[in-house]
Parts: C-alpha cells; structure tokens; sequence
C-alpha cells in the first residue's frame, strides 16, 4: 500500500496553471497515487489501484461528437460496453452546446473533420473558457501526419488517436484520462479544504479574525457604492476565565463552541460572525441600520443566556456584553474606526454591569441621534 502527501505548495496554485502543475508532478510518482481530503482537511489516502487487474469503470458521462453514422455507432456500442453512459453529438456545434451545459460530461472524444466546428475548434473552445471541473478531451482523426497531432494537443486536447481505432487502446486511453479526472477532482477539494481551514477557527469553525475583517471590508465597499449602512457588533463572554478557572479548559472551550452555535444560528444568512480573539466575536451585519443593528445584538445577547450551556456533567449559566455600532452611508467610515467604536461600547457595557447592549456612536458630524433600544421580550 502506498500512502503519499500532496505538497501544499501545489494544491494553493490556481486555475489551469494549477492543473498543469500538479499533473507534471503527479506523473512523476508512482502508481500516480494521491492524498485524499475530508471535510475538515487533508488526509492520507491509500490508492489500491497498483494492484493488478483492471477495475470495472464506475458509470461516468462521455460525450462523442462524430459525424460519420457508423464511426459514431460503432463508438456509442464499445463505450456503453465498457460502461460509460454515453451522450452523443453529430457535429462540433452540437458538442460545444453540450459541453457549456452546467451538467456536461467531463470526458470528451471528439472526431477532427466534423461540419460547423472541427474537433479542435471545440477544444479551444473549452480551454477558453477556462473553467473547473476539467474537461478531458480526446481527438479521434484519420490524420496521422506529426504536425497534425501538435496542432491538436495545441488546440488543448489532452490525448490523441488515430483512426481506425484499436478498441483496447481506445478503452485504457480513456481510462487514463478519467483517472486525471479523479486527480484533479480531489485537487480541487483540496485547495478547497485549505481555504476552508486557511479561513476558519478550529475551535469554534467561525471565520477566523483575517477572514471576518475582510467580510468587514467587503461589506463597507459594497455599503459604500449602494449608500447603505453596515451594523458592526463587539461581542464578549462575560466572566469566561472563572468557567476555565472552575470547571476546566475543556469545559471552557465546549462554551465557546456552544456559544458560536447559537450566535450563529440567531444571525440573518446573510450576516456573519467571526472569532475576533479568545472569547470574543465580531459580526458584521450588512443593511443593518441602527434600530436593527442593536436589535440583532440584543438578539445575540437573548440566545447566549436563554439557557445554561449543558455540559455532560453541568449546566453553565453564561452571559455575552456586546458593543455595537453602524456605518454611516457616504462617509467612508473605515472599519478601524467601526472596530474600535464597537469595542468602546462593549467595554461601557462590562463596566455597566454586563450581559448588555451599548450603542457606539461614531464621531463624524453626520451621524444621527441614538437609535431606540429595542429589547426582547
Ligand atoms: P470579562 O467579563 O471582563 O470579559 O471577563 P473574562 O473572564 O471573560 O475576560 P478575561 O479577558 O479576563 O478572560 C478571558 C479568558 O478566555 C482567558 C483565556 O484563558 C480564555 N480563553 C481564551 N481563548 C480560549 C480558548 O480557546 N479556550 C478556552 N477554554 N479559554 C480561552
Ligand atoms: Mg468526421
Ligand atoms: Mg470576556
Ligand atoms: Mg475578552
């Protein structure tokens, strides 16, 4: 069995620049074997296909874009035997419309000479439109001349046969190809994981402090060319270090969790929450103004202490102070300035006794009144 690690340094690179790479490095190893990725990350996966024998393809989608009937029949039947669900097309225009399709097979073999585009004309085609999931395309031609086959793989197709075909050859060609597939699928999950995990908490799976700063910053853009307003909340655990201190660190981090499910879970889709530092939480709420910003901090606030925190062992009461202010539209208000304004009223609400909202307002001339406290029943 052989277990071997992507190197990180491959997986971050993007677009088709990414495939090239990885695809240059994978040929290099042996038995092309490849890690795997879970949900939370990157694991190990054993790759069992060195061990002899031929593995039955699973059903994957092909398209055969032919205009000759027989050439095309004759695909269709070898294809459907080995397993593939076949999709077919008799001309090049009809292969690219399939393969713009949100749901177009992923494996291609395209006859060259074909009315409307050739074969290598819907090659360019897809590679110019650049986009993921990869498409594998083979070229099937009665061209056999040297400068013919370069001019293909040129155009952007993957592999190359000529015509008349030898059925086996056709059939581990394709198999090849759908195993480039498979890599480049698990790349893509890959790099997937690792901007998952580049931008979240480990602990709670929030954003992390970079990554909700940047919501932060996106959202105030955004605010500004549509001269809405974004709601910034400051939210703090109060007394977190005594439920630490009393009743341990794992209890104290099943808090945290807990308390990051329900700040979550009280929150609007299209707002967000981050773990700005230890017991401490940023959210940003976009088209938030003020009556609704401090109503949904008040929000928060309600679903942090509505019950205790039920660990295996106890029932901890636990109590979130929150600061919470609102950009003015026009003003350029830089999320710095929103930041601290927030933390200003968070530490006024600590200092007025916790488990409470405080409203910051930001010192620019054209900031309106106090909006009222709305406050849950
Ligand atoms: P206050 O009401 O004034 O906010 O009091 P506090 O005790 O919550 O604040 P303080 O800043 O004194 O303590 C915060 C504690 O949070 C101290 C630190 O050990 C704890 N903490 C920070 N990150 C984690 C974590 O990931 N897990 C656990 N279990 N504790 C953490
Ligand atoms: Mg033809
Ligand atoms: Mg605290
Ligand atoms: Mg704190």
């Amino acid at each position: 069995m052989i277990v071997q690690y992507l190197p990180v340094r491959m997986i971050r690179d993007e677009g088709r620049g990414l495939w090239a790479t990885s695809a240059a490095w994978l040929r290099g190893q042996p038995n092309g074997a490849v890690s795997g990725v879970t949900a939370k990350g990157i694991s190990p996966r054993v790759d069992k296909s060195h061990k002899g024998g031929i593995a039955p393809p699973r059903t994957m989608r092909i398209l055969i874009a032919e205009d000759d009937p027989v050439s095309r029949r004759l695909l269709e039947v070898h294809l459907g035997k080995w397993g593939y669900q076949v999709v077919v097309a008799s001309d090049g225009d009809q292969a690219w419309g399939i393969l713009q399709q949100a749901d177009a097979p992923r494996l291609a073999v395209l006859d060259w000479m074909m009315p409307g585009l050739s074969g290598p004309d819907v090659c360019r085609q897809v590679r110019s439109r650049g986009q993921e999931p990869y498409t594998y395309i083979l070229l099937l031609t009665a061209r056999t001349q040297k400068q013919d086959l370069i001019a293909g793989m040129e155009a952007g197709a993957d592999d190359y046969l000529t015509k008349p075909f030898d059925a086996q050859e056709l059939n581990v060609r394709l198999r090849a190809g759908r195993r480039i597939l498979d890599l480049q699928a698990e790349l893509v999950a890959a790099r997937e994981a690792l901007r998952e995990q580049a931008t979240h908490d480990a602990l709670t799976w929030l954003w992390n402090r970079p990554a909700i700063v940047e919501v932060l910053v996106r959202e105030l853009a955004k605010a500004e060319r549509e001269a809405s307003a974004v709601g910034v909340i400051m939210a703090d655990l109060d007394h977190f270090k005594q439920i630490n201190d009393t009743c341990g660190h794992a209890a104290g981090d099943a808090v945290l969790r807990e308390a990051a499910r329900r700040m979550q879970a009280s929150l609007r889709a299209y707002d967000a929450v981050g773990r700005y530092g230890g017991e401490e939480f940023l959210i940003v709420m976009p088209g938030a103004a003020g009556a609704t910003a401090v109503h949904l901090a008040e929000r928060l606030r309600f679903a942090i202490n509505r019950e205790p925190v039920r660990l295996t062992d106890r029932a901890l009461p636990v109590t979130v102070s929150l600061g919470v202010t609102v950009s003015a539209p026009r003003l350029q208000v830089t999320p710095e300035l929103l930041i601290r304004v927030a933390d200003e009223a968070l530490y006024r609400a600590k200092a007025l006794g916790r488990n409470r909202v405080e409203w910051g307002t930001l010192a620019l001339p054209a900031i309106e009144a106090e909006p009222p406290v709305e406050v849950l029943a």
